[in-house]
């Protein structure tokens, strides 16, 4: 038996790291994984269809570089031609930013069969990206906001898949909450039914952020008060074997956020115009934000790039700092 495992699996550390089928791991994060040093998870919807170019790439690129800078190895997920690669390399990057949009799909959960099968490309959401990164062992992920309920979702049952996604994968998603674009206090709500954990980051009170500003009026019942207090969290979620994921909220940096009523002013005018032009299903999201950074004249998406940055950094020290505390 035991000559048998010998000869099957020579070099023992390998058997570390998940191997799946049609992911394609770097090598720099296969190592990372294999020696357990941090990696830091990123999505790249946000590329194909969160931001214009040229910004999208200097924003990936620059997140990246954010997760290095902070000790972690970034390993930023998305599908070309029907190959799923963890660790996109720069060049990789600005293929898949620059396609056009009809021939780079949004893919979240439910995509990704009939992606790989076509060997299409696209952006993974929220929910894709976690799937991926579980699949390869990757345990924390930074994003700038998930999906949620919307504000109508309660009758169109326009709810993400992001957040069922939260429910029954364990990975740690760093995020500054969710748009207010959404429905909050329903978003919230429905991440307690899907028995997700969420706490938000040096924000005392629990006060959980809505992407463009500090306080969205809602509390979540817990507040990590520095990395390491989220790192001792991610353990005992480890240790506990839970299978749902962690929401950790970190509010956009204060000289970043935006003016409260100004954004809600914009968030309504870009909500009426998706309506009239009839817009519906996994294209609410990117016409929202395309029309809110038109109204704000650009300032919406430079929050934007400021506050997942600062996501990258937070969530580069969590993955560090876990790595100490579980050694
Ligand atoms: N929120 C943003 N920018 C984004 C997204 C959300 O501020 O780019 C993307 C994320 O990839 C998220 C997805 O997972 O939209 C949610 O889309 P939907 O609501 O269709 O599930
Ligand atoms: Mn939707």
């Amino acid at each position: 038996m035991l000559l048998r495992r010998c000869f099957l699996f020579p070099f023992p550390e390998v058997r570390l790291v998940r191997r799946a089928l049609h992911i394609v791991l770097h090598p720099e994060i296969r190592q990372a994984l294999q020696h357990k040093k941090p990696v830091v998870a990123l999505e790249s919807t946000i590329i194909t269809h969160g931001m214009p170019m040229p910004e999208n790439v200097l924003t990936a690129l620059a997140v990246e570089e954010q997760v290095r800078l902070n000790g972690a190895t970034p390993a930023t997920i998305g599908i070309l031609d029907g190959r799923i690669k963890v660790g996109l390399t720069p060049e990789e990057l600005n293929t898949l930013a620059k396609k056009p949009r009809d021939q780079v799909i949004k893919c979240s959960r439910r995509d990704l069969p009939f992606v790989v099968s076509r060997k299409q490309s696209g952006g993974t959401t929220v929910a894709a990206t976690m799937l991926i990164a579980h699949r390869v062992g990757i345990q924390v992920f930074a994003t700038g906001g998930i999906g949620g309920v919307h504000r109508d979702g309660h009758e169109s049952l326009d709810v993400s898949a992001d957040l069922t996604e939260l429910g029954r994968t364990p990975v740690a998603v760093v995020c500054s909450g969710v748009k207010s674009i959404l429905d909050i206090p329903r978003t919230l709500e429905y991440l307690e039914t899907q028995g997700v954990c969420v706490a938000s980051f040096e924000s005392p009170g629990g006060v959980f952020p809505d992407f463009y500003t500090r306080d969205s009026g809602c509390t979540v019942p817990y507040n990590l008060n520095s990395a390491k207090e989220a790192a001792e969290l991610l353990r005992s979620w480890k240790e506990l074997k839970m299978e749902s994921g962690l929401l950790i909220g970190v509010p956009i940096p204060e000289e970043f956020a935006a003016d409260k009523s100004k954004i809600e002013d914009a968030i309504k005018k870009a909500s009426a115009q998706a309506k009239a032009h009839g817009v519906s299903g996994k294209d609410v999201t990117p016409f929202l934000l395309a029309a809110i950074a038109k109204i704000t004249e650009g300032k919406s998406l430079k929050s934007n790039i400021a506050l997942i940055k600062n996501n990258a950094k937070v969530a580069a020290k969590i993955a560090a700092s876990l790595c100490e505390v579980s050694t």
